[in-house]
């Protein structure tokens, strides 16, 4: 794997997991002190601001934000810490996607999509960014899910500054799984 890949993933697992590993601390709304950030990075990787630049604005998503004065940095989703990233309830677009493993499928069409350890169910607008979150895990399963039955029925959407989608859960009502183009 690159050598940054590595790193983005470090930084990833410390913003949205671990802070305490590298003894960073992470306030209520997810943020922390750039400078301190790099400083505890740096023994492992050679963390620079640029780098966490570059790094944040990844080339398939957004990944972390910078606060208006560049001091602080957080990541926008991803979390399983309890951090209030203080996203305003939106209405979602009528359909948004998941990509998941066929080993998982057979447990998602019995309790529909859990946030397992992270804060939310992450969905996205696009399937493309579907279809590389799912490959993570395995053999690709696609799923299409009814954002705007879920929204009429009262289910919360949030949109992260990333453009992903956070809700709760997606039970099973409001899944198809999506095949070849095909929707069965
Ligand atoms: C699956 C990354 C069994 C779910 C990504 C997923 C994303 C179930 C896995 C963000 C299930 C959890 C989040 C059920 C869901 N039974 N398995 N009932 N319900 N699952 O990594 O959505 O790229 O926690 O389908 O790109 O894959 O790092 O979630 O396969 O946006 O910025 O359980 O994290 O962001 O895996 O990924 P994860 P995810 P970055």
């Amino acid at each position: 794997m690159d050598n940054n890949i590595r790193m983005g993933k470090y930084v990833s697992m410390l913003l949205r997991h671990h802070p305490e590993e590298a003894g960073i601390i992470l306030d209520e709304h997810g943020w922390t002190d750039v400078d301190d950030l790099i400083e505890k990075v740096q023994p492992r990787y050679p963390l620079t601001l640029e780098l966490l630049q570059e790094l944040a604005y990844g080339k398939d998503k957004q990944r972390y934000e910078f606060s208006d004065d560049g001091k602080k940095v957080r990541a926008v989703h991803g979390h399983s810490v309890e951090v209030d990233l203080g996203y305003e309830e939106k209405q979602p677009p009528s359909v948004l996607y998941h990509g998941s493993a066929t080993k998982f499928s057979e447990s998602i069409g019995q309790k529909g999509l859990l946030k397992q350890n992270r804060q939310f169910v992450h969905l996205s607008e696009n399937i493309e960014q579907a279809r590389s979150v799912g490959r993570r895990h395995g053999k690709l399963i696609l799923y299409g899910i009814k954002a705007d039955e879920m929204y009429k029925d009262g289910h919360k959407f949030y949109r992260s500054t990333s453009g992903v989608w956070l809700t709760d859960h997606v039970s099973v009502q409001y899944l198809w799984i999506i095949r070849e183009g095909r929707s069965i």
